[in-house]
């Protein structure tokens, strides 16, 4: 089967650590999607023109610096209003720099409410399991509810 699915990966404006993207990137490809990474420290303009330019299947992205529920919530806030993206757009990996559950959960309500789909940071257990699995849900949708009617 050939996949046409592609994804957008970036990360934040004041991000610049890369193997992040570079796993993130080998993941994405390994499951069967067209990759688009856009590198570290990406521009917003630079996210939003491409997303105006190309449809993507979902925009993923990763950051690990700490700044992430900032600018990540400014950034799907802009994703939100200024493209015409209305399909998945997901954030993971150290969103804060913060380890407790409830200041994880806070962050992660405001990224919600500024427009991602679902938060994926390190901290809370399994988080990566459940990405794997949504995104095996969008590229095998009839395998993945034959599995959830099985369960
Ligand atoms: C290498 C490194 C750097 C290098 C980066 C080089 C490069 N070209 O990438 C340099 C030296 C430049 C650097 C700089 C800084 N760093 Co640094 N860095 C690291 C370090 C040691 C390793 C990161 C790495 O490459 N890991 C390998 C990749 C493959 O794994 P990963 O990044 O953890 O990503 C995984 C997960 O997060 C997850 N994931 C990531 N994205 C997504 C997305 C989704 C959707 C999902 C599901 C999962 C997911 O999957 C990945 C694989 O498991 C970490 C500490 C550590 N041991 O993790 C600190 C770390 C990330 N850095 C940190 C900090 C604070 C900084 C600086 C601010 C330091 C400073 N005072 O200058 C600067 C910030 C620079 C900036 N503007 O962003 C902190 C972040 C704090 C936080 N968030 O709590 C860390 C955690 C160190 C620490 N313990 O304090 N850093």
């Amino acid at each position: 089967m050939t996949f046409s699915k592609t994804v957008l990966l970036t990360t934040v404006p004041s991000d610049s650590h890369s193997w992040n993207l570079v796993f993130m990137e080998f993941l994405l490809t390994d499951m069967g999607y067209n990759v688009e990474n856009l590198g570290p420290n990406t521009p917003m303009d630079e996210v939003i023109e491409r997303l105006n330019r190309h449809a993507s299947a979902m925009v993923v992205v990763s950051t690990v610096n700490g700044h992430g529920y900032i600018e990540g919530a400014e950034l799907a806030r802009r994703i939100r209003s200024e493209t015409k993206h209305t399909d998945g757009v997901y954030i993971g990996g150290k969103i804060c720099t913060e380890n407790d559950p409830q200041t994880i959960a806070r962050h992660s309500d405001t990224l919600r409410a500024a427009g991602f789909d679902e938060v994926f940071d390190d901290s809370v257990a399994n988080s990566f399991d459940a990405f794997q699995e949504l995104v095996s849900a969008q590229l095998y949708p009839e395998h993945y509810l034959e599995k959830r009617v099985a369960r």
